[in-house]
């Protein structure tokens, strides 16, 4: 593990980077990082903002498809946090100049309805899901072109920057649905299948890496399952998420 001092001053730069809407350099140019360090990088950046006030609602799941995996040459996801602070009501405004290059993914958000029990090796989070919901998901790479190493994105909280709901419908099979993101300037269309094979796995996997990373799962809080498609550049004007059988979600870039 690097030194605890590291950790911080690489979480302060990192929320330097985020806040001064400025870009900086991969880590891995200065400092080698195991993902365990990468994880107490991020841990140490949830910290900061919740010193300002911010509140935890939730976490996202990245590389969830396997087009992205083989592009980073990585088998496993990656687990970020969300705060109140990301979060845009649904057809809500985005400021774009708060954000450094920021993309757009369309995602499947579940709700837990109980806080889900690490420590049993027989828990099922899927019990603990109450509702499922279109989303939008905004990344934003602090690094610089977007150029990062996967230790380097677990650090920087998998780029998360944002995040909107559509309406919550009661759980269901939400294998393979029809997923279409819609922006003034381009459409990409794809399916829920690109989410692990299936959202629902997604979970399985989540409670497997919060178990792991020591990342607490409670009652309230989004689970943001990973991207159906690729990731569009989030541009001024209406961006929709709508996926098959669960309505649509949408903000306004200004
Ligand atoms: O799917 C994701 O949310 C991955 C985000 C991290 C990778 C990126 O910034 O492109
Ligand atoms: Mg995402």
């Amino acid at each position: 593990m690097i030194p605890e001092e590291t950790v911080r001053t690489l979480a302060a730069r990192l929320d330097a980077a985020q806040r001064t809407v400025t870009d900086t350099l991969s880590l891995a140019d200065t400092h080698t990082l195991a993902v365990e360090d990468a994880y107490a990088v991020q841990t140490a950046l949830l910290a900061l903002r919740e010193g300002r006030g911010e509140r935890v609602t939730g976490v996202k799941l990245g590389f969830t498809s396997k087009a992205k995996m083989e592009q980073m040459g990585v088998s496993e996801i990656i687990v970020g946090r969300l705060t109140d602070a990301m979060c845009v009501a649904d057809g809500g405004e985005i400021e774009l100049a708060r954000f450094i290059h920021p993309k757009v993914e369309p995602e499947v958000a579940f709700r837990l309805s109980r806080d889900v029990d690490l420590d049993d090796p027989d828990t099922d989070i899927v019990s603990c899901v109450d509702a499922v919901a279109p989303a939008l998901e905004i990344i934003d790479s602090r690094y610089r072109d977007f150029r990062f190493t996967y230790e380097d994105v677990v650090a920087d909280n998998t780029s998360a920057a944002g995040y909107a709901i559509g309406p919550w419908h009661p759980v269901q099979d939400v294998s393979d649905r029809a997923v279409r993101l819609h922006g003034e300037s381009r459409e990409v269309r794809g399916s829920t299948a690109a989410i692990l094979g299936a959202p629902v796995n997604a979970l399985h996997a989540l409670l497997d890496m919060a178990r792991r990373r020591h990342i607490p799962l409670r009652a309230g809080e989004v689970v943001l399952a990973g991207a159906a498609t690729e990731a569009m550049r989030l541009e001024p004007g209406r961006t929709t998420c709508e996926v098959a059988g669960l309505g649509r979600v949408g903000v306004r870039g200004i």
